[in-house]
């Protein structure tokens, strides 16, 4: 597939999804809106409804970016409470709706927005779909005096970890990914890389999944539950 052709994919799953929150909106409705190129593809397909609803929370700076570039008001976590939904891609998603998170190194803020969110919508062209997760590397993001002693932790657990240079997220930490590992059990490796002191947060999203996968593929979009 060419890189156009997945764009063209990410675009379909980004107008599908604002058809999908569409008649959910109301004049009070705070969205929850994730980071990466299908999403910035979201925030644009969202910006010609923005005076039927509220604004929406970010899960990076980038995201919040554009989305006050497309008129749409960006509100702070904790004045927003609960939201109704939360829309973010992924780099890699099973038949759980089970993922991995974070090649754009914004996973903790993504973490903590879809917390808040009742419904989380992963919007995903077809290659995102894999049958076990870890063919993409898994981030970790730590404290930056932790780096090392994490990545000796992650070596004993049979991983190759290997430090993302020159990446500071926007919470001030820094980034280890783990490359080369098929994961067979997600919900119990997110629960053990959590364990480890200096981890801010893992990639990955299996405690909390998605609830519903629009999945873009050549024959269309699949709404996927
Ligand atoms: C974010 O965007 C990430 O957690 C993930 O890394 C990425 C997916 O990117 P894209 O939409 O550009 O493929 O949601």
């Amino acid at each position: 597939m060419t890189s156009q052709d997945q764009s063209e994919l990410k675009k379909a799953v980004a107008q599908a999804a604002v058809q999908e929150i569409r008649s959910t909106l109301r004049r009070d409705t705070v969205l929850g809106v994730g980071s990466g190129s299908t999403v910035n593809l979201f925030v644009e397909a969202l910006a010609p409804l923005r005076d039927e609803f509220a604004g929406a929370v970010a899960s990076s700076t980038e995201t919040e970016r554009r989305l006050k570039a497309a008129g749409i008001e960006v509100f702070d976590l904790n004045q927003a409470g609960t939201l109704s939904v939360y829309v973010d891609g992924a780099d890699e998603i099973d038949n759980d709706f089970a993922m991995i998170k974070g090649g754009g190194a914004a996973l903790t803020r993504e973490k903590i927005v879809a917390a808040c969110a009742r419904q989380f919508i992963c919007i995903a062209d077809g290659s995102k779909l894999v049958r076990q997760l870890g063919g993409f590397p898994l981030p970790i993001e730590v404290i930056p005096m932790a780096r090392s002693y994490v990545a000796r932790e992650m070596v004993k657990l049979g991983f190759s970890p290997v430090y993302r240079q020159g990446v500071v997220t926007d919470n001030g930490h820094q980034i280890i990914d783990l490359y080369d590992q098929l994961i067979d059990d997600a919900q119990d490796l997110e629960t053990r890389i959590n364990q480890i002191a200096g981890v801010v947060t893992n990639g990955l999203f299996a405690h909390r999944g998605a609830d519903l996968l629009l999945l873009g593929t050549a024959d269309g979009v699949q709404r996927l539950t």
